[in-house]
């Protein structure tokens, strides 16, 4: 291995030395603890220390690194304390997720450090969104975010690389080739000489780097990094290096050919430079020993420090504090005029006024700039707000709310137009592993509304018709909205993007151009997890939300003797459950109305709460009354015969007959 110094001077030469060993050291001693069972897993990065190190070494303090599970060079280098490194694998509270989060499984911004989520992928579109918001501020920084050759294979890789090459970020991606997945080799996992290659299809500059030696990463990078600051664009690097253990420890190297083995064990970064170092006179054999032995004091004094910590006391009403970030709710009503509009125009005149307010909220999604968005809401946008702010995406569900993430970290407010509700499958892994749960994990709030064009009644068949509230429902971590009236629609949407945590705002499209109600004109909120009620009786407790309520205030119409409550909840999660046992406890029955499939939606667990909060009240079951368990058809008279709507009035006069 050849090393060229170039006109660095003898304490960078050094500090690199130690920057890589103690990773090393910290490893050799993890691996001891395992043996000892005192930590549960250990994902090693020996022999790959030189890319975490060398990359991290010429990133700036307040730029942001993405690192993976193999990158404890990223976090020594950044100087994070490693009684608190300790901590968090210790799942102690000095850790960075309260013990909720295993290893490298955490971020922090006081360090610019955002860990990885187990799927990999989903990283690189993260590293989009904060490169994004360096760009929209002007900052001239440089993110930069890792992958294994595995990972490459995941689809949200591509849409982050095609993403940040369309918008020009100035992301570096590294991609460490180390030989194998899992245990599957490179010659399994793509079908290209080079990933570096990749580059060309996505228009997009990339390198090819010896990552096991230190000098090369950093030299390369120096440069790199300096040139992306100064002209912003997207990077791929591939570091060519090897794993020389396990994926983790349990899992071993069996499957590994021998002489591969002992040619890289041959390139060890650390023994290599060790011997360059010492052979320009840089580093003697006694420094070497003292430099060993301070690293290997400090973890030890570090690890006596995590030992010492207290384990983490278990509390329930922490543990659900945390789900959410904390919101202080403000109601805003300024003036009594208002102006009879349709649903989509109640939701555009909601969204500008928020444009408005919040300077620097970002609309992104499909078809939204120059041609409003497929339902119009954002028609007009481009020219008032710019297309920095109104942001046409390539068609990438999975990168675009990734990288709504990345804007949250970087503290910039996000909406993001699916297309139709259906198409958030395509974005699935994001919303609910990575919005969803980062406040949790590690105090992370998403700032990101996901708006949900959805529903029936409009012959759409299966893949534009779904109202797929329940996968969210059932999440937690996420908010779900799902108003039905122009005016609850203006003022839910404001609160949910003034709200810090994640929001998914269903629109009924059936509703968008068939309703019109009087709204005020000014900017206005409403509060989340507070019902509707919109009549008033005693004889049953109608509930219901979006298109139904307008199916039970329909069937009422035909039946002016029932005397009814009639509830809209407008928000799923938080439910106002209060309203809904006060009317059960006074009326004594109650019928949901759902226009989702009946297993497993939302009507499903309001009436096991009703059951369990108000059974002593009620004189009949608790009825469901949903669409058919099938998907949801296209031609009109199979619609019909799917959607709940018609089956309501049958089954409110028999339980009202109970
Ligand atoms: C979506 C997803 N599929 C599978 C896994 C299981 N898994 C975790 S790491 C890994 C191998 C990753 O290989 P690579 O990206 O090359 O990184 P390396 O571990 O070699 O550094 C696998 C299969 C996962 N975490 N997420």
């Amino acid at each position: 291995m050849t090393f060229d110094k170039k006109s660095l001077d003898d304490t960078t030469l050094l500090d690199l030395y130690k920057r890589m060993l103690k990773p090393r050291l910290i490893e050799e001693k993890m691996l001891i603890l395992l043996r000892q069972g005192k930590i549960s897993k250990w994902f090693s990065g020996i022999g790959q220390e030189a890319i975490s190190v060398g990359v991290t070494s010429t990133m700036h303090d307040e730029e942001y690194i993405l690192p993976m599970h193999r990158n404890l060079g990223v976090f020594t280098t950044r100087q994070i304390p490693l009684h608190r490194l300790f901590s968090q694998w210790q799942g102690k509270a000095n850790g960075f997720t309260k013990g909720r989060d295993r290893s490298f499984h955490f971020g922090t911004q006081e360090y610019k450090i955002v860990g990885m989520i187990s799927h990999l992928g989903p990283q690189f579109g993260v590293a989009d969104g904060i490169a994004l918001a360096s760009k929209l501020k002007s900052k001239n920084q440089v993110t930069t975010v890792f992958t294994g050759d595995g990972g490459t294979s995941e689809g949200d890789i591509h849409e982050a690389l095609n993403v940040a090459s369309v918008w020009q970020l100035p992301v570096l991606f590294c991609i460490e080739n180390n030989g194998y997945g899992l245990s599957t080799p490179t010659s399994e996992q793509y079908n290209c000489k080079d990933l570096a290659d990749r580059a060309i299809g996505y228009g997009m500059e990339s390198h090819i780097i010896d990552g096991n030696n230190i000098l090369e990463v950093y030299h390369k990078l120096s440069e790199i990094t300096e040139s992306v600051r100064q002209n912003p664009r997207p990077i791929l690097i591939e570091f060519k290096t090897f794993r020389m253990r396990g994926h983790e420890e349990a899992s071993g190297t069996k499957y590994v050919p021998q002489d591969l083995m002992d040619f890289w064990a041959k390139k060890d970064p650390i023994e290599n430079y060790q011997e360059f170092l010492k052979n320009e006179g840089v580093l003697t054999e006694e420094e070497e020993v003292k430099i060993k032995a301070t690293i290997v004091n400090e973890i030890n004094e570090h690890l006596d420090t995590a030992y010492a910590e207290i384990p983490i006391v278990s509390n329930e009403t922490k543990e659900l504090d945390d789900v959410y970030q904390s919101f202080d709710y403000k109601d805003i009503r300024k003036n009594s005029n208002t102006k009879e509009l349709r649903l989509v125009d109640a939701i555009s005149e909601g969204l500008k006024q928020s444009m408005e307010r919040h300077e620097d909220l970002v609309i992104m999604g499909q078809d939204v700039a120059e041609y409003g968005g497929v339902f119009k809401i954002t028609d007009g946008f481009v020219k008032q707000f710019g297309k920095d702010r109104v942001r046409n995406t390539p068609i990438c569900e999975s990168a675009i709310i990734e990288t709504a993430m990345g804007l949250s970290i970087a503290g910039i407010k996000s909406i993001v137009e699916l297309q139709f509700s259906d198409f958030v499958t395509s974005g699935f892994n994001p919303v609910v592993n990575y919005l969803a749960k980062s406040h949790y994990r590690w105090n992370q709030n998403a700032d990101v509304v996901l708006r949900m064009p959805c529903g029936a009644g409009v012959a759409a068949g299966p893949f534009h018709s779904q109202t797929n509230e329940a996968w969210f429902t059932k999440t937690p971590g996420l908010k779900v909205v799902y108003p039905a009236f122009p005016y609850d629609a203006k003022g839910l949407l404001a609160t949910a993007i003034n709200d810090p945590n994640p929001v998914l705002f269903f629109e009924h499209k059936a509703l968008y151009r068939s309703l019109r109600q009087e709204v005020p004109t000014d900017y206005f909120t409403i509060p989340f997890g507070k019902a509707a009620t919109l009549k008033t009786g005693n004889d049953i407790t109608i509930i219901a939300y979006g298109a139904a309520v307008h199916w039970a205030l329909n069937t009422l119409d035909k039946h002016p003797n029932i005397s009814a409550d009639v509830i809209d909840l407008r928000s799923l999660q938080p439910l106002d459950t209060a309203t809904i046992y006060a009317s059960v406890n006074k009326t004594g029955k109650a019928i949901i109305l759902q226009e989702d499939s009946l297993f497993g939606g939302i009507a499903s667990d309001i009436s096991a709460l009703i059951m369990e909060h108000c059974f002593e009240a009620l004189d009949a079951p608790v009825k469901r009354v949903a669409s058919m368990d099938t998907p949801i058809p296209f031609i009109n008279q199979l619609e019909d015969q799917y959607l709940s709507r018609d089956k309501f009035e049958g089954e409110l006069l028999k339980l009202l007959e109970y």
